[in-house]
């Protein structure tokens, strides 16, 4: 079905593009920079939504039953979600090499977006936690958890960042998106301390042009 929709994409030349969006989404920010690495980003119209895990925002349900961002709505009306497929599909859509088409260098880009992805989501689950949940309701040592998967794979990266160099794909782009989230919403978790490399690298590839067209607005 994805070549079918490629091809006619390509049929039309220009085609336009809708995502369902939010500002401070890890998982839409990484789309979002992908498209723009890849050059794609001026045919992508933001429709603004309310994702929310206990009262779903109806136009997003409409498009992705999960109810989460991000969605895309290609010209042919086509649906697609998660990120991971919509990123996809970009890369395909311009031709791109944001990721490697096979060999090691392709499962190490795609665990690489994995590991970065599953910080997003435990973020994204802690950052809920207390956002969402009633305060009777909490128990710290669930948004611990979520929190010791974060430091686990923040170790990791900063293994994986003295290698990075100057490389931009959907394993560097995944891991941009999610520090800029634990920025955002986890300062004081202070990742970059006893992270060095990573951080180093997170300065170089914060001031792409994609990132800074991307950044989430102050609160
Ligand atoms: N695996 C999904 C995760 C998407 C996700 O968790 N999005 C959040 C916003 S950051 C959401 O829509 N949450 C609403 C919900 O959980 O219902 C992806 O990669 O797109």
């Amino acid at each position: 079905m994805r070549r079918s929709i490629v091809a006619s994409a390509a049929i039309h030349g220009r085609v336009a593009l809708k995502i369902f969006y939010s500002a401070a989404s890890p998982f839409v920010r990484k789309c979002l920079v992908a498209a723009h690495e890849l050059g794609l980003h001026d045919r992508i119209e933001r429709l603004p939504s309310a994702a929310h895990p206990i009262t779903p925002d109806k136009a997003v349900v409409g498009s992705n039953p999960l109810g989460k961002v991000p969605a895309l709505i290609t010209d042919d009306g086509v649906v697609l979600h998660d990120s991971r497929v919509i990123c996809e599909y970009l890369n395909a859509l311009a031709g791109g090499n944001l990721i490697p088409p096979n060999g090691p260098a392709r499962w190490n880009v795609l665990l690489e977006q994995s590991l970065a992805d599953g910080m997003s989501d435990a973020a994204v689950l802690a950052r809920y936690e207390t956002a969402m949940r009633p305060e009777a309701f909490r128990w710290n040592e669930w948004t611990n958890g979520q929190l010791a998967k974060i430091n686990a794979a923040l170790d990791e990266f900063e293994t994986r960042a003295a290698g990075f160099g100057e490389r931009v794909d959907l394993g560097t782009i995944a891991f941009g998106c999610a520090l800029a989230y634990l920025d955002y919403r986890f300062a004081d978790l202070g990742w970059r301390g006893k992270r060095a490399n990573a951080a180093a690298w997170y300065e170089r590839f914060g001031a792409r042009a994609s990132m800074v067209a991307t950044r989430i607005p102050a609160a």
